[in-house]
């Protein structure tokens, strides 16, 4: 179980506000699948992953990341009860999808270099390690209900 300070919150809270959703989504999932090339086998339904550009000008991975960032926004108002937050997700993810929770964990690494790449300077060492600290206890959250 991941526990927030409060300033960690407030860093959340902050930055979460000043995210483009639907650019960041896109450009995470979109990365998730060019980087880690294995991760494209859950989304054979998706149609062209054949390059990098087609994956990231792909409006099926741009409307699915939007999706899953969305989702991120119930993390960031239920950070004491993520497990809680996930668990229909998290079986979802398990029994349905069979999505090695692995890659819960690849999507956090990618997001902070969205982040990073977005905000620059602003993106500072703390908030790094505050949203580093929620994509682990969303991953874990996620992977709470796999058996
Ligand atoms: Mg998952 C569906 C959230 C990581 C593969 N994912 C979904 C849905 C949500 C979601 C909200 C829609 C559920 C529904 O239709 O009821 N996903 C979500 C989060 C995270 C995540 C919050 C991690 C932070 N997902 C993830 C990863 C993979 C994956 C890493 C695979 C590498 N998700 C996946 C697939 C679907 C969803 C294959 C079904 C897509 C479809 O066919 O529409």
């Amino acid at each position: 179980m991941v526990n927030f300070t409060a300033e960690e919150k407030a860093v959340i809270t902050s930055l979460w506000g000043k995210m483009d959703v639907e650019q960041a989504g896109g450009e995470a999932l979109g990365r998730l699948l060019v980087v880690y090339p294995w991760t494209q086998r859950f989304f054979d339904s998706f149609g062209n992953l054949s390059s990098a550009s087609a994956i990231m000008g792909n409006p099926k991975v741009k409307a699915h990341g939007k999706k899953v960032l969305n989702s991120l926004g119930d993390a960031v108002k239920n950070l004491d009860n993520l497990k809680g937050t996930f668990a229909e997700l998290s079986e979802l993810h398990c029994d349905k999808l069979h999505v090695d929770p692995e890659n819960f964990r690849l999507l956090g690494n990618v997001l902070m270099i969205v982040l990073s790449n977005h905000f620059g300077k602003e993106f500072t060492p703390q908030m790094q390690a505050a949203w580093q600290k929620l994509m682990t206890g969303m991953a874990n959250a996620l992977a709470s209900k796999y058996h």
